[in-house]
């Protein structure tokens, strides 16, 4: 069962969703991760395991070679497909509760920013490491944050921002945040974002990638 657990986790890694994928070229016809992930689940193995022993080790392992530029968006997405396929049969055990999560994280581009690539490899690598992910989409505004964390009490918010004029609303949506829920970590991201501006706006954290944010979630655990 290791050895699947292992298997499974170089699926993630290496992007190889299913055996009738073609890519990567060196796993043609070979089991992916949705074949591996039903049978360790017809084995009888803990999805909880399947998880945390499967699927986020090979997420993290491309989280770390993307941040190093040895891989490029293209195999961040074919690693996240796999992740998600393997989740389709892990979901009905995580809301059953027969599973756990780490924390729910809710995340959105901030107000007036329609830029969501980033935002979503955010998302699929957060969920790819045990969190339960609430993706608001583009354009959110501190409203719709908060009505989030109302459903959601207790969760982080991460703000996404790909413009230097966008940007400027992190700090209005962190304060709204802060002024109506001020136990709220909001951590801020996105290619203009630094950490001083992080500072300078009163958000509780910064990550230039979504392996930093990863990290940074977990900490907080
Ligand atoms: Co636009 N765009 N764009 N664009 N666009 C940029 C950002 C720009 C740098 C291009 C340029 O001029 N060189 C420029 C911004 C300049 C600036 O503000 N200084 C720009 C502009 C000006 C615009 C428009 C204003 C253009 C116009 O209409 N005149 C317009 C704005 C629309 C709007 O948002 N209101 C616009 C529109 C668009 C498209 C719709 C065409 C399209 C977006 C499609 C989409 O997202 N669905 C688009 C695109 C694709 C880009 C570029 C080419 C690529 C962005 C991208 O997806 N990068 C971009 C130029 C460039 O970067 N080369 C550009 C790949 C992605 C994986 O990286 O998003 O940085 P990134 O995400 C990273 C990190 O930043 C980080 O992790 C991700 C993975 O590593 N990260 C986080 C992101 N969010 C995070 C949150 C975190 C932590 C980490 O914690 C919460």
């Amino acid at each position: 069962m290791t050895v699947l657990l292992q298997k499974l986790s170089e699926c993630i890694e290496f992007g190889k969703v299913n055996k009738a994928a073609p890519y990567p070229p060196d796993r043609r016809g070979m089991d992916g991760a949705d074949e591996i992930t039903q049978q360790l689940i017809s084995e009888g193995v803990d999805p909880q395991r399947i998880l945390t022993e499967g699927l986020m080790p090979g997420m993290e392992r491309t989280g770390i070679k993307f941040r190093e530029n040895k891989i490029f968006v293209p195999q961040v997405l074919m690693s996240a497909k796999a992740m998600n396929t393997a989740m389709v049969h892990l979901k009905p055990f995580f809301l059953s509760g027969a599973a756990r999560q780490k924390g729910t994280f809710i995340i959105g581009t901030v107000e007036g920013d329609l830029h969501d690539i980033g935002k979503n490899l955010v998302s699929m690598m957060v969920e790819g490491n045990g969190w339960k992910v609430v993706d608001l989409g583009v354009d959110i505004k501190a409203e719709k944050f908060i009505a989030a964390l109302r459903e959601h009490p207790g969760a982080v918010v991460g703000l996404s921002a790909l413009l230097t004029t966008t940007m400027m609303n992190m700090e209005r949506i962190t304060k709204a945040i802060k002024a109506e829920l001020p136990a709220t970590v909001v951590v801020v991201g996105g290619a203009p974002v630094t950490a001083s501006f992080c500072g300078q706006i009163g958000a509780d954290g910064y990550a230039r990638d979504p392996q930093g944010l990863v990290e940074f979630l977990n900490n907080l655990l």
